[in-house]
């Protein structure tokens, strides 16, 4: 794990100098703070000790980057989102501190191993997937970039379900991160708001004023960011929820133990769960309250970190940029609008200006049903002065439409009520019209937002939308994930590529150098006997680390398609199978992720890949030659495991379909060559990398709307295609289920009645596309020579160039 490089050692020290002191330093922390005798102490106890004695180094540096920020009077960056998907955080820390070296001894002193403690580390699962994970990135990135910045969002009890795999179903357990305390955070007791709900709205000449009829309090945890050397420590606040009254004493005197209580368990369910859907709706009241309660808070912070420094309520777009992560924190524009006009009294047409100046938004996803809408009874009854503001809104837009010659059509879908059914709140159209700036987050992705969600919005404003392709952060999804990898890259071209993530194309001149070809292929084989030994340990299964590990990994959704890569393993099983003579290219397929536990089709692919399984793999008939594995509760922390061990990554959605992906980036950083269709960031990647070293097949998003719109007709392409045709029949009449013949005939017969996703349609271009990809395997200096350059080109997809870009484009913060 000794990663980082060589000259950032520890730096000014304050607490303790050399290894040795910061041996004492943690032996000290572990008495006093832990409470333990070093001969006493368990693992875990140790690793407590270890988190807070390099927190001590962590907090000097924080409190330097605040005072920096406020002595310099610089302008902050706010990222609201729902999400948060950090995973584990002390070798990020470590490594960014510089201190990995002095940590490995330090515990090795005490007969530790750094690589067992970290595994103590519950993995921080507050959000679902991507988006949450891109929020990660971005909160490393702005702290390596030395910009100030803080991150918003909900400190969940239970993040993401843990997923168990029982008999190859999803089973859906809570997850207790915080069962053993969370010795990163910081709670702020000094840094809490009332946030209310319902009640009314009375008006006293021109001054509305809202009274809610039920308030919680909302509370500042905060969790430091560490940038790359240190260059700054932000700040992630996440927002826990209590009762004003946490206990009513006179209830419990009387005897009503449990009612005397409910306040506080009303509080409580706030900030409970994560809602585990992804890329669709939760749809739910509780969903609601915890958007406001996060938001208000958040707001309510900002404005009053403004005041204090700054005294005046107009001055805030010169001192703050709020990005709102997906339309989850929306309503942050009527909550800004109501602070500024009822409390600090400013002219509506004037906080309009502020607003729109200060906010931006990122849109994530073009699925229609995944934009999200709020009942108008549900939303009036909830937050009824912001309901008035957003009319206030819409009326105003409105008229500045009609203005610029709209029809009723276009301002039946400019409009922030869909009027087209039950009246509802459009949270996408808020966030567009509150907003100075509208990205998107791949290059087709904004052009599609241009064409479809947001086509009439852009006419009326069409300087709004810009994009902003997404990125990773190369600490972790190299440097900290890869260490093999990047001492490789480090000794053939110094490491610079660690901050300046485009100093990989170096490489390119050494991308047919058959030592550095060798030396990348050793490594690549390293962590796929390193996983291989992980899947054993956890799971039993044996893999060949010298097969071809092709990955598909990512939240399970019918548009991603996973169900199109297990048709073509029925396929080549198939295959495999009735022509044993061939020479076959050992693979392993591995896949993982987790189904929203309301998403009948997604747990039932779950269910197929794991049936698939069950029967590939204990058939003698197929040898060594076909693996599948379903990894269960994928989650970061076995991404950091899985993705360095692939030679093959998977990124085959429906093309239109995805907005950008960012696993795609992880895989090509890590080299793996990519298979997968012309959508989202795939295509910037294939740009990047050039056409020869990446394997793309498929529709493109436009034949797949021009096949949607003019009737797509699967079952003829299924009757088409003896090899499709049979691998659906296989499956569909039970040969993986024979416990339940019918299991997957609903799932395969919607194939050939519907097939939205395209399955039929792209099917042989896919199966082709593997065979070229077995072509490459057999040439292995041809595959090394991909593999490299895949990882000298991709440098671009770093999350330091897509957070610069905001900076400039967005925030203009330097
Ligand atoms: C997801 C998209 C991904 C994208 C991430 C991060 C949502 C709503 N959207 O394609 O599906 O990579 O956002 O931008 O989760």
């Amino acid at each position: 794990r000794a990663s980082e490089p060589g000259p950032c050692r520890l730096r000014r020290i304050s607490v303790a100098g050399s290894p040795s002191e910061f041996d004492d330093h943690i032996v000290r922390v572990l008495r006093h703070r832990v409470g333990k005798d070093e001969r006493a102490a368990k693992h875990h106890d140790w690793y407590n000790a270890a988190i807070y004695a390099l927190r001590d180094h962590i907090i000097d540096d924080w409190i330097d980057s605040t005072r920096r920020t406020y002595e310099t009077g610089g302008k902050r960056v706010y990222y609201l989102s729902m999400e948060f998907l950090i995973g584990r955080l002390l070798r990020d820390a470590l490594s960014n501190m510089g201190m990995t070296r002095e940590m490995e001894k330090a515990l090795a002193a005490h007969g530790l191993d750094l690589a067992e403690i970290e595994e103590f580390e519950p993995d921080a699962a507050l959000g679902n997937g991507g988006l949450g994970r891109l929020a990660a990135c971005f909160m490393e990135s702005l702290a390596t970039l030395d910009i100030p910045a803080y991150g918003y969002g909900i400190r969940y009890v239970n993040g993401m379900f843990r997923q168990r795999i029982d008999d190859g179903w999803q089973v859906e357990l809570p997850e207790t991160w915080l069962e053993h305390g969370n010795p990163w955070e910081f709670e702020r007791l000094e840094s809490s708001y009332r946030i209310g709900f319902g009640g009314e709205v009375t008006v006293d000449g021109d001054i509305a004023s809202w009274h809610p009829a039920e308030q919680v309090e909302a509370t500042a945890v905060d969790t430091p960011v560490v940038g790359y050397k240190a260059k700054r420590v932000n700040t992630l606040r996440l927002w826990s929820a209590t009762a004003l009254d946490p206990i009513k004493l006179d209830a419990f005197n009387a005897g009503d133990h449990f009612g005397a209580l409910s306040e506080q368990v009303r509080a409580d369910s706030l900030v409970r769960v994560l809602y585990p859907a992804d890329s669709s709706p939760a749809g739910q009241e509780l969903r609601l309250r915890q958007e406001y309660f996060f938001t208000a808070a958040s707001v309510q912070d900002i404005v009053r970190r403004h005041m204090q420094y700054e005294g005046d309520i107009r001055t805030l777009p010169e001192k703050a940029s709020i990005q709102l992560n997906d339309t989850h924190p929306s309503v942050a524009v009527a909550e800004l609008m109501r602070l500024m006009v009822d409390v600090h009294q400013l002219e509506f047409n004037e906080a309009w200006e502020v607003c729109r100046k200060t906010i931006s938004y990122t849109n994530h996803t073009l699925l229609p049903e995944a934009l999200e809408t709020w009942p108008l009874p549900l939303f009036e009854r909830l937050l009824p002065r912001h309901m008035q503001i957003i009319y206030a809104i819409n009326s105003r837009i409105l008229r500045e439409a009609r203005k610029a010659g709209c029809d009723d059509g276009q301002i039946a879908a400019i409009s922030l009520i869909d009027e087209s059914g039950e009246r509802r709140v459009r949270m996408a159209n808020l966030a567009f019209v509150g907003a100075h700036s509208v990205n998107g987050v791949a290059a087709l992705h904004t052009e599609l937002m241009k064409e479809t969600v947001f086509a009439d919005l852009h006419t009326l404003y069409p300087t709004r939308i810009n994009n902003k392709t997404n990125g990773v952060t190369p600490r972790r999804w190299l440097q900290q994930c890869n260490p093999g990898l990047t001492r490789v890259i480090r000794e053939a071209i110094g490491d610079g590529f660690i901050q300046d993530a485009e100093k990989l194309s170096a490489l390119n001149d050494l991308a047919t150098d058959t030592q550095l070809g060798e030396r990348v292929a050793e490594v690549k084989r390293a962590n796929k006997v390193a996983l291989a030994e992980h899947l054993k340990a956890t799971m039993g299964i044996r893999l060949n680390p010298d097969a071809l590990f092709d990955v598909q990994i990512k939240r399970i959704h019918e548009y991603k398609r996973q169900l199109l890569n297990l048709i073509e393993t029925v396929a080549l099983y198939d295959q495999i199978r009735s022509h044993p003579e061939r020479d076959w290219v050992p693979r392993v397929k591995i896949f993982g992720g987790k189904a929203a536990s309301s998403y009948h089709n997604a747990k039932l692919v779950i269910k197929l890949a794991n049936d698939i399984a069950r029967r590939v793999n204990s058939d003698p008939s197929v040898g060594g030659l076909l693996k599948v594995v379903f990894v269960p509760n994928y989650n970061v922390s076995l991404a950091e495991k899985i993705i360095p061990a692939a030679d093959l990554s998977e990124q085959i959605s429906t093309a239109g379909m995805e907005a950008s992906g960012t696993g795609n980036m992880k895989f090509a950083l890590n080299g793996a060559l990519t298979i997968g269709t012309l959508d989202g960031a795939n295509v910037e990647i294939k740009d990047k990398v050039g056409d020869e070293n990446i394997v793309i097949f498929g529709l493109t998003a436009e034949e797949v709307a021009e096949r949607r719109a003019n009737g797509y007709d699967p079952r003829a392409i299924i009757e088409g295609s003896r090899e499709l045709g049979q691998a659906l029949s296989m499956i569909a009449s039970g040969v993986f289920s024979p416990d339940d013949r019918d299991r997957y005939a609903g799932l395969i017969g919607g194939l050939y009645e519907h097939d939205w996703f395209m399955c039929a349609a792209d099917f042989e271009s896919y199966a082709e596309a593997q065979r070229a990809v077995d072509a490459r395997w057999r040439d292995p200096a041809a595959w090394r020579t991909c593999a490299i350059r895949n990882i000298a080109n991709v440098g671009w997809f770093s999350s330091d160039r897509t957070i610069g870009e905001y900076a400039k484009d967005i925030w203009k913060v330097t």
